[in-house]
């Protein structure tokens, strides 16, 4: 059976506005379930034909994503790789290059980390708000394998190929336009790829990675948007110059308006770490009280707080966190009337940084949707 990290200890829970553990009122307290009145949009194509298996925050249950609920996203489709013939080769700027089997990256000295993985994409579109997982990774140590690679002086940074390709066009519309295949790959600073905290990720939630999920080896890079954490892994490479590769510099590139001497300026910048979040996931009817329930993620959340129709922001309870890098779930308990409410959630992290609204200008100058971490707002209708 899959190991859940679900239920409070201690039985059965008196109360929905004492309860406060790794679980939601739904699967908790048998209440029951109110679906948002507001629905994501079927996804458009092509990105119906990227992006798969999106968690619809009704069906959450549990504070680990189980591996056939966590979301996928394969830019080049999804390969199907044989663990037999797989090979990593971790080469470039290294003085030992090496070659490396699963069974060889199983015998190093096995970490674990449970860390939530959100696409930078997540909520730029109206049908695009479940692109978001959670999972305990294991797998060996990024650092310790750069390391004994030993990274020639010099080096700027470590790209992470994965085996899938796609086609790719250049010099678009010019005579000399051309069309090449290209490999699935993301760069990465030597100081941002050497924390403790990434590893070649062989197992999700103690099971082999799914073939969705990057079978057999990935990379787990904590605290990083999904695109960083590129998967198939086929090539490791230390470069002494910097990679542009698409999703480097012209897909998942930020793009954000701002002036300077009068002039329209725009800053560009690859997507990068995780970015404070929070959003309502489910509401709960018991007793004729509602619970709604929600998550908080990306760094140093310390609190949450709700807000409803126009009302003010109150503070929610905000379970531990159990890895730094892992969602949290808050509870609130709330009167509703009958008819239609709007719940919005907002995080606010340790140095007092508020999660943007969806008009500031943080959120609001961004022109590309990468990286939206604005405050969500979902509508119910009560009966
Ligand atoms: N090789 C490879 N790795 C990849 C991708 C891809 O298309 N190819 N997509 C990335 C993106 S955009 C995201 S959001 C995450 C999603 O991880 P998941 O599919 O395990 O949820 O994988 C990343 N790693
Ligand atoms: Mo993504």
């Amino acid at each position: 059976m899959q190991r859940r990290e679900l239920l409070a200890s201690g039985g059965a829970i008196a109360s929905l506005a004492m309860f406060a553990s790794h679980a939601l009122a739904q699967s908790a307290t048998g209440g029951k379930l109110i679906p948002w009145s507001d629905r994501p949009l079927p996804l458009p194509s092509p990105i119906d034909k990227v992006v798969t298996n999106l968690q619809r925050w009704e069906d959450l249950d549990t504070w680990i994503t189980p591996n056939d609920k966590l979301f996928g996203v394969g830019h080049y489709g999804y390969p199907t790789i044989d663990e037999k013939t797989w090979k990593l080769n971790v080469a470039g700027s290294v003085a030992k290059p090496a070659t490396f089997t699963l069974a060889g990256l199983k015998a190093l000295p096995r970490q674990e980390v449970i860390s939530t993985i959100e696409c930078s994409g997540n909520n730029g579109f109206p049908f695009l708000d479940g692109q978001i997982g959670n999972a305990k990774w294991a797998g060996a140590s990024l650092a310790e394998i750069l390391k004994a690679a030993q990274i020639k002086s010099g080096a700027v940074e470590v790209v992470f190929y994965g085996v899938d390709q796609g086609d790719d066009v250049a010099h678009k519309g010019a005579p000399f336009e051309l069309t090449y295949t290209d490999t699935f790959a993301r760069s990465m600073s030597i100081e941002d790829a050497m924390n403790s905290a990434n590893m070649l990720c062989y197992e999700m939630n103690g099971s082999a990675l799914p073939a969705r999920n990057g079978f057999p080896v990935r990379l787990i890079a904590p605290g990083w948007y999904g695109i960083a954490n590129v998967k198939w892994l086929g090539r490791i490479e230390v470069r002494d110059t910097h990679y542009l590769g698409k999703f480097m510099g012209r897909e998942y590139v930020t793009l954000r308006q701002g002036e300077q001497d009068g002039k329209p300026f725009m800053s560009q910048t690859p997507v990068g770490r995780m970015l404070l979040k929070s959003a309502p996931a489910q509401i709960t009817s018991r007793d004729g009280k509602y619970q709604i329930d929600g998550m908080a993620w990306g760094p140093d959340v310390d609190a949450v707080q709700v807000k409803i129709d126009n009302g003010p922001w109150t503070r929610a309870a905000l379970d531990d966190s159990k890895s730094p890098y892992s969602w949290r779930f808050w509870h609130i308990t709330q009167a509703l009337a009958p008819g239609e409410h709007t719940v919005t959630s907002r995080a606010i992290d340790k140095s007092g940084k508020v999660q943007p609204a969806m008009d500031d200008p943080l959120i609001a100058t961004k022109k590309t949707y990468w990286e939206s971490n604005g405050q969500i707002t979902r509508h119910v209708q009560i009966a």
